[in-house]
């Protein structure tokens, strides 16, 4: 039903906005590697942080990347990729986790295995393009990825306030969405990156509010990469009444650098005047437990 989600996707975004939390946002999209790459280079300057990557996928400290391309053969195809890779063997702040069965990252050239999910189905090396070559990235088992965010190397939860992601092969729209979910699980909406079919499209959002997204979840309608799994945008589906099936897999993720979750959207920071005020009129009312 992943599809029909998404296709009222941007709509609920747009109404979670406005009726949670009044959000300000910047969204930035393209289709195609040129809009794609202008859409990106917007996103990115929204943030900050330039573009010469430092340590661990850190731009300037304030905005943190993940092109897949220095994840280590004995973690790429055919071997699973570990949820954790980004926060312990690279801490950027990010764990991985699936309903599905794991994760793959796509091989290179080099080693031997076929590239961009050619493991997987023979069809994908020429179905998938890479935004930044050569590997790619997919959950396996289900089309489903929970991006979860922590302060780098650490399990403290972190919150970012930008999150964009480059898609390859969106054949229709809404069959890919991006569900963002804020520290108590709020629903800050969803985002649907728009159609490109094998090619690249990147959708990122940049909330301006204060607002911190906690977690990402990512899903595609239908099967995530497999054998045999193929798209099937249009009727006659091979499953009867299962709905439109499309094939992705995801390159660059981009985000601003986990921050500790410090206050909600709808909790103003106090100061320590504030603080003191409330404390004097809850002891005032005799609202202190100590009283007793
Ligand atoms: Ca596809």
């Amino acid at each position: 039903m992943w599809h029909r989600a998404g296709t009222l996707g941007l709509l609920s975004f747009l109404l979670a906005a406005t009726e949670v939390s009044a959000a300000l946002v910047t969204i930035r999209q393209g289709a195609g590697l040129a809009a794609a790459t202008t859409a990106r280079d917007q996103f990115r300057t929204d943030i900050g942080g330039g573009t010469v990557a430092g340590a661990n996928g850190s731009f300037g400290g304030v905005r943190r990347e993940i092109n897949w391309d220095g994840v280590p053969d004995a973690f790429a195809a055919p071997n699973a990729f570990p949820a954790n890779f980004f926060n312990v063997n690279s801490p950027r702040g990010v764990i991985f986790s699936t309903p599905g069965t794991g994760f793959q990252v796509s091989a290179t050239a080099a080693s031997g295995t076929p590239v961009r999910f050619g493991n997987l189905d023979p069809s994908y090396s020429s179905q998938f393009v890479a935004f930044s070559p050569e590997r790619l990235f997919t959950p396996l088992g289900q089309a489903v990825t929970d991006i979860t965010f922590f302060l780098p190397g650490t399990n403290t939860p972190a919150g970012v306030s930008s999150f964009g992601a480059m898609f390859t092969d969106v054949d229709f729209s809404g069959s890919t969405v991006i569900q963002l979910f804020g520290p108590s699980g709020e629903d800050f909406g969803s985002l649907i990156p728009p159609i490109a079919p094998q090619d690249v499209s990147f959708i990122g959002i940049t909330f301006t509010t204060g607002e911190k997204i906690a977690r990402v979840r990512i899903t595609s309608a239908g099967a995530a990469p497999g054998p045999g799994q193929h798209d099937f945008p249009q009727p006659p589906f091979p499953c009867g009444n299962c709905g439109p099936q499309d094939i992705i897999a995801i390159d660059d993720l981009i985000y601003s650098e986990p921050a500790l979750i410090t206050n909600g959207p709808f909790l103003p920071a106090m100061s320590p005047l504030m603080m003191a005020i409330l404390a004097g009129l809850l002891a005032a009312f005799g609202l202190f437990a100590l009283r007793r």
